[in-house]
């Protein structure tokens, strides 16, 4: 049982499943979600189509298509609106949610982007704890998957994140 936060390209990962951090829509967008149709082609959008979107705070799965991960988990993320919203539950539950998915799919290792920092604008060092605190509760309950790792494209997302999993990892 075990995380680490690496900079990079989570379209690039060979592991079993990457996280999209997508829209209820499914369709596609901007941000990692764009990153992660341009690369598993269009056959992931064909695919999105007929599965009807998804609620804030859930996930669902799909084939990966042209992508060297097996499955892709698209979750959902809160637009962040100041905190009063529920915005740390519905984003621990976007890991839990997932999580669940990669086990049920016999995933041994998943890579998640900083759900919601982008576009969604959650601040970041909130989003670091609730994000990292989701799944080390989880790795407590369960013995998959064995790994997980954040792919952060930005320096400071990643900064952020090894700082804290640096503080919560100990706890
Ligand atoms: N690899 C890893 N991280 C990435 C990549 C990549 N290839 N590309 C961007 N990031 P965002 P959100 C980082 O905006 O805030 C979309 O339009 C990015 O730097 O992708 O959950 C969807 O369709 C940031 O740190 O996701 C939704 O409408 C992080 O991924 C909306 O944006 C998340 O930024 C979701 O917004």
């Amino acid at each position: 049982m075990s995380i680490e936060v690496i900079r990079g390209d989570i379209t690039k990962q060979t592991v079993d499943a990457i996280v999209n951090a997508a829209n209820e829509t499914l369709l596609g967008g901007g941000g990692v979600d764009g990153a992660i149709h341009r690369a598993a082609g269009p056959e992931l959008l064909a695919h999105c189509r007929k599965m009807g979107g998804c609620a804030t705070g859930h996930a669902c799965i799909t084939p990966g298509f042209q992508l060297s991960a097996d499955y892709i988990i698209h979750t959902v993320g809160p637009v962040w609106r100041g905190g009063e919203a529920n915005e740390s539950s519905q984003l621990a539950s976007c890991y839990r949610e997932s999580l669940t998915l990669a086990k049920q799919h016999h995933c041994k290792i998943v890579a998640f982007p900083a759900i919601s920092c982008g576009v969604f604008g959650y601040p970041l060092d909130t989003a670091a704890s609730v994000s990292i605190a989701a799944v080390i509760a989880y790795q407590r309950t369960h013995t998959t998957p064995q790994h997980v790792r954040w792919v952060m494209l930005d320096q400071e997302v990643f900064d952020i994140w090894e700082a804290t999993i640096g503080i919560m990892g100990k706890l």
